[in-house]
């Protein structure tokens, strides 16, 4: 059987993420070949050794540089934050390897176009780490609406709220610094329900948002993990130079309208990632806290018995649950990234075209640009005129 090498940058919480993903895929999923995880890659010595051992890896690297020229490795998959992406992403596309990348793409659109032009360039498989698709229930969503079930659409209803800055003492993080991550609430949260939008959907058209800062400053961080963070008593405080709050409108190529907001300003929703999606025979939606449920109504339903009906998407019909447990077990977060990463190494092997890829990512950072252009200048902006 083929073997393919895969060599992780980055070990926090999305490298923990993708550790866990490549290390449950050959025990749940039947791939074309065997993965092996070669080697974890990140700056502090102790950190990605006890990081190494912890999640299986078979060895380590302190230099990214290293990592992408290693003969041994075939995937370079991409997970420390936002401002190293491009860097490594090239690199490793010029040495040959595959990469994987989580979101955004890049800092910024123009970034992220050279990572997909080299990309193609280098003929190699490049994907982007838009989990949600990867839930069951968001696949079901997708084969009702490309089966008509819904009829024509009309409106699309995103949001994507969290609560962990609420506290106007929460360390300034690499999340809220504009040269790491790029982007705030929109880049790291509004880019998920505007990739699930477009899969589900189709393109945007136009975008007319609002972003704003609550808190322009905050202590500098001392240590952060996964989401929680500590400054000292006497931190000094840094700007905050990215948008806590964003909301905006949109139109679709298609004709529907859609009203987003993403936030880390809401307090009680942890992790509330939701979309409904209407059109003129029915609507869907969809609450990640409760992943495994799609709610779906039908027009084509007999009269007095209509109504939203609730689907466990739990079945072995239902994408990638066969490869799991006994009907109505339910799966999580992390099989989300088990998915895509079977749909990744499938690709690899079968030589065949990956999604998402680059250049959903590159689609993603127009809208997003397109959005932080309308608030600026308070109109309207066409996503063609980027
Ligand atoms: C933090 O806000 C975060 O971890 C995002 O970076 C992820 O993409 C999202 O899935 C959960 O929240």
């Amino acid at each position: 059987m083929k073997e393919l090498n895969v060599g992780l940058v980055g070990y926090k919480f999305m490298g923990k993420a993708h550790s866990n993903a490549y290390a449950r895929l050959g025990m749940f999923f039947d791939c074309n070949a065997k993965v092996n995880m070669r080697a974890i890659c990140g700056r502090d010595e102790n950190w990605v050794k006890q990081s190494a051992e912890k999640f299986g890896w078979e060895g380590y690297e302190t230099s990214w540089e290293k990592l992408v020229s290693r003969e041994d490795i075939d995937i370079i998959d991409i997970t420390a934050p936002s401002n190293t992406h491009k860097e490594i992403a090239i690199a490793a596309a010029d040495n040959g390897k595959h990469v994987f990348c989580e979101k955004p793409l890049a800092l910024n659109l123009s970034d992220a176009r050279e990572m997909l032009d080299v990309a193609i360039k280098n003929k190699i498989k490049h994907q982007i780490g838009f989990n949600y698709r990867f839930a069951p229930a968001i696949q079901l969503a997708k084969k009702l609406i490309d089966a008509g079930k819904l009829g024509t659409i009309r409106h699309v209803r995103a949001s994507y709220l969290q609560d962990f800055i609420t506290d106007p003492e929460f360390p300034l993080v690499w999340r809220l610094q504009k040269d790491i991550c790029g982007s705030g609430s929109l880049g790291d949260l509004g880019a998920h329900f505007i990739d699930l939008s477009r899969f589900l959907v189709g393109e945007f058209k136009s975008v007319m948002g609002m972003q704003k800062t609550f808190i322009k400053s905050r202590p500098i961080v001392e240590r952060m993990e996964g989401l929680s963070a500590q400054a000292n008593a006497d931190a000094p405080r840094g700007i905050v130079d990215v948008d806590d709050g964003s909301v905006f409108i949109s139109e679709f190529e298609n004709g529907a309208l859609g009203v987003f907001e993403a936030t880390r300003f809401s307090a009680g929703h942890k992790n509330d990632l939701s979309i409904e999606i209407s059109g003129d025979r029915g609507s869907i939606k969809y609450v990640f806290e409760r992943m495994n449920e799609l709610q779906y109504f039908s027009a084509d339903d007999a009269e007095g018995e209509q109504g939203f009906r609730l689907i466990q998407a739990s079945e072995g019909v239902h994408p990638y649950m066969q490869a799991w447990w006994p009907v109505g077990h339910v799966i999580g977060y992390e099989h989300t990234f088990v998915h895509e990463m079977y749909e990744f190494i499938n690709s690899v092997t079968d030589d065949k075209p990956t999604s998402p890829d680059f250049s959903d990512g590159v689609e993603c950072s127009r809208i997003i640009e397109a959005v932080e252009l309308s608030s600026q200048r308070r109109h309207e902006v066409e996503i063609a005129s980027l």
